[in-house]
């Protein structure tokens, strides 16, 4: 039976513009449907003041054009939210993508119609509701698009203003001659607070957890520096992908515990001076090793006891968990702001009792503010998705098949939903990479998959369960050999109550990449097409 469209990409963000570009190479008639007024997706909506990337914009941008990476001009060594946002226009507009997006349109159904194999789009845009049918429904929904709304009595009450760092407004927030609150110190809290104790009368971060915060180093880029970058792209692109994280570096094969402190703490200075998520780069075992991990752990906290002045302040912003667990923070300026007359830091550890009219009460004592902002994060990874009703073969939800985590092959299918994939899916580097890069593997996968099955005269692939089973065990066993379960972090899923606790994302790009080009290689096994 015809279909409205061949697919709909549900998102259009940096993954969405990428796979709509490549299935209209393949020759199929596609809509994307984006919540959002425009593209660009975390871009569009975390229009918090201080935001900006913290993977270097020569690397958190698009390869797949060498055109593309040619022209386009970074500022700064980690551009800010609204340069991003001007690059990702800039795209749109080069490979005029427009013309089959549709904004402002949410999408809140998909159902498997098991007779006719097609899917069928419930789409709301304002009071209008319509449907569409096609055969490849493709969620480039994101990471991290659903923000986490605190649970914190009383904020209805609060008489200023609330903003959510996650769903920023669209006009300037003027915070000059105000006592502004950041509630989350997070990588969106700590990029908030940096911008605005420098222009409030007064911010009090509250902090439930201290995170570890290590140097940008950000800096303008002279032409001249840029031009080397961009002649040496196919290599910087090339190292990115033997690099764990997906980010071009040296890799160091030797262990923390293989040298004496002093060249540790040498190692450690260098990389601290050269800022960036490479620190974690500086030994191999820093993630993966108890007794190593202490040592980098005791190099940060050191750091911060020479920053920040007042003893007790420090005390409080010192981390005791293990160093990169949850995902390193980057700042040259974050630890110095408390040393600021206009910035104080409040310890949220045992919760805040309740947000009045005037402000937060913290332990019985009120912190009056004109703003609240809440930088809690995400509902990441399954939060976006499950907001959808996605409904696949016998009526089953999807949400109900993740009631305990998310489960699916490759991060990219999930067994009982034929024809439906994720890009940056659970079970996928996705958030523990360069997520641009991750974007581009899987829309190239997905797209390679595609031309496969139309040379075939294939109609239908789905995952068997049993892969399925033998994935989740593969990823489970590369976590294990890792720290990051020793932490409470949004990879596990706990900073949403109720949410079921499991390690999403997949540790390592280079092994992740090889396994699924190996499975695409061999027919890919594990799928069944029909
Ligand atoms: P998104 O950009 O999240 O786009 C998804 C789109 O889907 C959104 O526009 C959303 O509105 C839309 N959508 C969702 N549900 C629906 C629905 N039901 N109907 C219609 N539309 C829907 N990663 C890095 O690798 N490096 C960085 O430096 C980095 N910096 C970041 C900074 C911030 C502040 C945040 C929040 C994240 C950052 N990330 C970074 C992660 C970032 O999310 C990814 O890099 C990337 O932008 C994700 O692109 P995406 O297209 O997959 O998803
Ligand atoms: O969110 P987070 P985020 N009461 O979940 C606290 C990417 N990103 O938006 O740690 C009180 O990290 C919570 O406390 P705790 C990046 O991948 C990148 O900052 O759970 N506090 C925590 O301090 C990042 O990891 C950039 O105890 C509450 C904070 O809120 C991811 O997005 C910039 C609370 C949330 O931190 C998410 O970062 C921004 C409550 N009820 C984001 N609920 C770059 O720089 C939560 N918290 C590239």
């Amino acid at each position: 039976m015809k279909t409205d469209f061949d697919a709909v990409i549900v998102g259009a963000g940096f993954a969405g513009m990428y796979m709509l570009y490549r299935l209209r190479k393949l020759g199929l008639t596609v809509r994307v449907i984006e919540k959002a007024d425009d593209v660009g997706g975390t871009w569009y909506w975390n229009r918090y003041p201080g935001a900006r990337c913290d993977i270097e914009s020569i690397q958190y941008s698009y390869s797949f054009s060498d055109e593309l990476q040619q022209e386009w001009n970074w500022s700064e060594r980690y551009a800010t939210q609204s340069e991003i946002l001007s690059y990702a226009n800039h795209v749109v507009e080069k490979l005029s993508l427009r013309s089959d997006m549709q904004f402002g349109s949410t999408v809140e159904t998909t159902v498997f119609d098991e007779t006719a194999y097609h899917w069928n789009i419930g789409i709301r845009s304002g009071e209008i509701r319509e449907f569409l049918t096609c055969r490849f429904c493709i969620m480039a929904t994101g990471c991290l698009s659903t923000p986490n709304e605190p649970v914190v009595p009383g904020l209805e009450q609060f008489a200023g203003s609330v903003y959510h760092t996650a769903d920023w407004p669209d006009t300037s927030v003027d915070f000059r001659n105000q006592r502004v609150a950041v509630l989350g110190t997070g990588s969106s809290g700590i990029q908030t607070a940096v911008a605005l104790a420098a222009v409030a009368e007064h911010l009090t971060v509250f902090q439930r957890t201290p995170n570890y915060v290590v140097p940008d180093a950000n800096h303008a880029f002279e032409s001249e520096q840029l031009a080397r970058v961009k002649a040496d792209y196919p290599a910087i692109r090339a190292q990115a992908k033997l690099c764990r994280n997906g980010v071009a570096q040296e890799i160091v094969a030797l262990s923390a515990l293989e040298v004496s402190q002093t060249e540790r703490n040498r190692r450690y200075q260098e990389r601290w001076d050269k800022g960036g998520l490479t620190f974690i780069g500086a030994f191999s075992d820093l993630i993966l090793d108890a007794a190593a991990n202490k040592t980098v752990a005791d190099f940060v906290r050191e750091k911060i006891r020479t920053i920040v002045q007042d003893p007790a302040t420090a005390k409080l912003l010192s981390p005791t968990s293990t160093f990169g667990c949850k995902r390193l923070c980057v700042s040259s300026s974050y630890y110095s702001i408390f040393n600021r007359e206009n910035v104080a830091l409040v310890d949220t550890s045992a919760g805040v009792d309740e947000i009045s009219e005037r402000g937060l009460i913290v332990a019985g004592q009120e912190y009056p503010a004109d703003s609240i902002v809440l930088a809690t994060g995400f509902d990441a990874m399954t939060g976006t998705l499950n907001r959808i009703r996605i409904v696949g073969k016998q009526g089953e939800a999807l949400k109900n098949r993740w009631n305990e985590g998310p489960t699916g092959y490759l991060g990219l299918m999930i067994s009982g939903f034929p024809n439906l994939f994720t890009i940056t899916g659970p079970g996928s580097p996705s958030v523990l990479s360069n997520v641009l890069m991750s974007i581009e593997y899987h829309v190239n996968w997905i797209s390679d998959c595609l031309k496969f099955m139309s040379d075939r005269k294939f109609q239908v692939i789905e995952p068997r369960t049993q892969a399925e089973d033998e994935w989740a065990d593969e990823v489970a066993s590369i976590v294990d050999n890792t720290l990051y379960r020793t932490c409470n972090s949004w990879y596990l899923g706990v900073n949403v109550p109720g949410k079921p606790k499991k390690f999403m994302p997949y540790p390592g790009v280079p092994s992740y990449e090889s396994r699924c080009s190996s499975i695409a290689k061999n027919n890919y096994v594990g799928f069944d097409f029909s």
